[in-house]
């Protein structure tokens, strides 16, 4: 299991569950320093950040890109794959495409996260389904194709009404057409909607694509009630060699947040 730290570039989302906020160089030099794998980037778009900067980032912190969020669609632009209207969620799928291949270029998988949306409305919950199968079938592929996975995430009951735990993801990708869809494993959501989470891991097996590692509060792990040892337990069970990426907010301070993390990340990652 490898170790990632988020750093979200999108003003608008302060105040949400990203430890590093103040650009890229300065992400990277500290998450290096603090001896993470890789960063987990939350960007505005695909034009939003300068790809060979990345690169240089990358080369001169030896950091990978775990993976690349797709919330500035819905937090900046107002796009889900559910939207009632089929122009939004064209502009939706676009977006997305285009933070596929800019993750891409370091072999960074996009995560659909609030994207998904959620039904209500004029949009009745079978319907908001079908609408994110047929997205994740066509999105699935077109990573596919450039040789990455799509991150599916299950929400918590107060961000999605759509899949909220692992098993229903679970099932929910067994009725896709490709099989280049992975779960991410939020363990604040799960936290929220799972009856157990080391079993609920279990049940996703080869599935779980990445993990979103955080304690009960948002809080770097160890921060919180979540007791880990049985997650990690699970983690092994599974075999996962994915990464663990901390969204957590920057509390007290995203430094120390980040450290935490990682002290949490060696005394469990053995
Ligand atoms: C949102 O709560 C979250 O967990 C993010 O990873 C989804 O974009
Ligand atoms: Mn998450």
């Amino acid at each position: 299991m490898k170790s990632a730290v988020t750093v979200s570039l999108v003003e608008e989302a302060r105040g949400g569950p990203f430890v590093f906020w103040d650009g890229l160089p300065a992400a990277f030099q500290q998450a290096a320093e603090l001896g993470f794998d890789a960063v987990e980037i939350f960007a505005p778009g695909p034009q939003a950040v300068n790809s060979s900067e990345v690169s240089q980032l990358m080369d001169r912190h030896q950091l990978a890109v775990a993976a690349v969020g797709t919330g500035a669609g819905m937090v900046k632009l107002g796009l889900s794959l559910t939207d009632p209207e089929s122009r939004k969620r064209s502009e939706a799928k676009d977006f997305i495409r285009a933070m596929i291949d800019f993750g891409a270029q370091w072999q960074a998988p996009a995560i659909i996260g609030s994207m998904q949306g959620k039904w209500g409305g004029t949009v009745s919950r079978e319907t908001a389904l079908d609408l994110l199968r047929d997205a994740l079938n066509e999105l699935g592929l077109y990573a596919q194709e450039r040789g990455v996975h799509l991150i599916y995430e299950p929400l918590n009951r107060y961000e999605t009404n759509l899949l909220k735990t692992i098993e229903d993801s679970v099932q929910f990708l067994g009725t896709l057409q490709n099989d280049n869809v992975r779960l991410l494993a939020d363990l604040f959501h799960m936290n929220i909607e799972e009856a157990d989470i080391a079993q609920a891991i279990r049940g996703g097996g080869n599935l779980i694509g990445h993990i979103h590692f955080v304690d009960s509060n948002r809080q770097a792990a160890g921060m919180g009630h979540i007791n880990f040892e049985p997650i990690l337990s699970a983690l092994n069970d599974i075999d996962y060699r994915g990464y663990l990426s901390a969204e957590a907010f920057p509390l007290p301070d995203s430094v120390t947040a980040a450290r935490n993390t990682m002290d949490a990340f060696r005394r469990l990652v053995s």
